[in-house]
């Protein structure tokens, strides 16, 4: 299996690359004034998906643009074809296809794929995480104003009333430096190898995370919800190295306490920051 997704993947890949340059403003779709969505995204999916039906007729598909089957199998394919789309569109290199297999309710296998840098990071159970043929772990710094962490923005772009942005004023400083990508699979990609220490964002889909999640679990890294619990990404998503978790977490306490309920209500919020 992980075999065939690797090949799936990367051939899927060709496709992003050969479109990037080529993208014209009528492939571009507006779900709402900031989220986009592009022909390739599309494009992309319907390939995922034709290959895995060919190969597994019976298993059931969770995609970002086509939503679920319910065959009601045991096994469901959970794609993003792009993720990091703004990047996508704007010529940008931070975006990736991230696909993972559940087995009920467990991830199985995953990987996420990185054309424009040609970098396949994979993992399945107890195998451990690879980025192409090299086995990767997460970093191993342990004080947090050593450590460079990444985070998003998908709750503005949403709308929501509880947002990133008293977060991210409150935690930046305690760290060396703080990351954007725009890719939420990428930047968790990038805590299992160990070139992030740290990642979190809120209002992520599950489409978004599962492949990259499972990534940083495989590399001895720690996923979590904002609680320290597992109920992510529907309580925000935080991921590290392990050695920093901890620590982390009680920050984001501790912030939460200071900017308070008030702070994380959009109206009250944004028109102050
Ligand atoms: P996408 O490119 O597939 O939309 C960047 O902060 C991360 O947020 C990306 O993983 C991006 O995925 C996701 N994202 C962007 N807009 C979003 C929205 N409105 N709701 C939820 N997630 C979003
Ligand atoms: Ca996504």
């Amino acid at each position: 299996m992980i075999a065939f997704l690797k090949d799936l993947i990367l051939e899927a890949g060709k496709i992003c690359k050969k479109d990037q340059a080529l993208l014209k403003p009528l492939d571009i779709e507006y779900k709402n004034t900031k989220d986009i969505v592009t022909t390739t995204d599309k494009k992309v999916e319907n390939f995922i998906i034709e290959n895995i039906q060919k190969k597994y007729p019976s298993h059931d598909i969770f995609g970002e643009e086509t939503g679920k089957t319910h065959y009601n199998s045991d096994y469901t394919w959970i794609i993003d074809p792009i993720d990091g789309t703004t990047s996508f569109l704007h010529q940008q290199p931070f975006y990736s296809i991230s696909i993972a297999l559940q087995h009920k309710d467990q991830i199985i296998l995953a990987a996420v794929y990185a054309p424009a840098f040609n970098e396949l990071f994979y993992a399945q159970t107890e195998s451990g995480a690879f980025l192409n043929t090299m086995p990767i772990n997460v970093s191993c710094t342990d004080e947090l104003i050593h450590s460079v962490m990444a985070t998003g923005f998908a709750c503005l772009r949403a709308d929501l009333d509880q947002n990133n942005l008293p977060m991210f004023c409150k935690i930046v400083p305690k760290l060396r430096d703080i990351r954007r990508y725009g890719s939420a699979a990428l930047d968790l990609c990038y805590v299992a190898c160990g070139r992030l220490d740290g990642f979190w964002e809120y209002n992520l889909n599950l489409y978004d995370i599962a492949a990259g999640a499972f990534i940083v679990k495989q590399a001895k890294g720690s996923v979590t919800d904002f609680t320290g619990a597992s109920d992510f990404p529907h309580q925000g998503i935080v991921a590290t190295n392990t050695h920093l978790h901890t620590q982390l977490l009680d920050n984001f306490k501790t912030a939460k306490k200071h900017v308070g309920a008030k702070l994380f209500n959009r109206d009250s919020d944004l028109s102050k920051t």
